[in-house]
């Protein structure tokens, strides 16, 4: 399997070892990852793609894991996708998610990978949407991307999805102000979760007050109450989860996410691969020289970049 070809169908037949070098190739920049996704490409656009987001300990890879397993009992295959922007380890987190999720990352049908900043050539939202490809052409109808709620990084990562939960607790009602800025117009659903705790209630009214101050959306976000630890308010969750995608259906919303990924794919990938050619046609030598003229306030940047691209 050293070759798109040679790794296309055991890919396509959903087989782990294919899928997780697949994902590799994607991350690293494999010279065998362009022709795979071309290869992949005719495959895409059958998975169910839910971002689950939120601050730091909000109870998302529980969430994510009782998801899961409720989809797995109905059959499905699920691929799980642990992202997290703030740690610089990719790869080697895993095994703490593969200790967080329990049973589940032991059953075939389920597909645990995390990434991280480092070795995503690329940024971070790109690699996640290439592996979430690979996901897809490898028959997971579902796929659930956790992330922290953190930064732009993490709001890129959001566009990927179709549905995007985001997880609030009780009592954290300055962290829903901290995170508020980005996350009220991506959020499809609110999920409040250690609904055991003290002060639901007092989430649920902040969330409606934001609501209520943000833009006006054809889709108004609903929220629904988990104590995921205990696997309640779940089959509720899914249930919402499928509504907003039968409601993206009616209304174009699928076409427009689509285009809006293209987008983002496209513009992200001509930036990165136009650096990358002017940066080599210039070599490494005339590179240095230009950075020093810079730092020696000889040359403004946008004069040695506006240089560069001549070059
Ligand atoms: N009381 C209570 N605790 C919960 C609930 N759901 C999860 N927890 C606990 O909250 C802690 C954090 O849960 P995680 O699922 O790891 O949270 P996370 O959001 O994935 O955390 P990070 O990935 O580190 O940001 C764990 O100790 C869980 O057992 C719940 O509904 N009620
Ligand atoms: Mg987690």
């Amino acid at each position: 399997m050293d070759t798109a070809a040679q790794l296309l169908p055991a890919l396509l037949d959903g087989q782990s070892r294919a899928v997780a070098r697949a994902v590799s190739w994607m991350e690293n920049g494999h010279p065998e990852a362009r022709p795979l996704m071309a290869s992949l490409w005719p495959h895409l656009g059958r998975a169910m793609v839910v971002g689950i987001t939120g601050a730091p300990g909000a109870g998302k890879s529980t969430l994510t894991d009782r998801l899961a397993r409720l989809l797995r009992k109905e059959g499905s295959k699920v691929g799980i996708l642990a992202v997290d922007p703030t740690s610089p380890f990719s790869g080697g987190a895993i095994l703490g998610d593969r200790i967080r999720m329990g049973a589940i990352s032991q059953d075939p049908g389920v597909f645990i990978r995390s990434m991280a900043t480092r070795g995503a050539l690329g940024g971070l939202a790109r690699a996640t949407q290439d592996a979430i490809d690979v996901l897809d052409a490898a028959g997971f109808g579902w796929i659930l991307v956790e992330t922290v709620g953190v930064g732009q990084d993490e709001v890129d990562v959001v566009s990927c999805v179709q549905t995007c939960c985001v997880v609030l607790v009780p009592g954290m009602g300055d962290e829903i102000q901290a995170i508020k800025a980005g996350i009220m117009e991506v959020a499809d659903l609110f999920v409040v979760n250690k609904a055991d705790r003290d002060g639901v209630e007092a989430v649920e009214r902040e969330i409606e007050a934001m609501k209520s101050l943000s833009a006006v959306r054809d889709w108004d976000p609903p929220i629904a109450r988990t104590v995921a630890a205990r696997g309640e308010g779940l089959p509720e969750v899914l249930e919402r989860i499928r509504a907003h995608g039968v409601w993206l259906r009616a209304h174009g919303g699928l076409e427009r996410k689509a285009r809006e990924r293209a987008k983002l794919r496209f513009h992200g990938l001509l930036a990165e691969e136009a650096s990358r050619r002017a940066l080599q046609r210039l070599g490494a030598e005339s590179v240095e020289s230009l950075l020093q003229a810079i730092a020696q306030r000889r040359m403004d940047p946008y004069a040695a970049v506006a240089e560069a691209l001549r070059a």
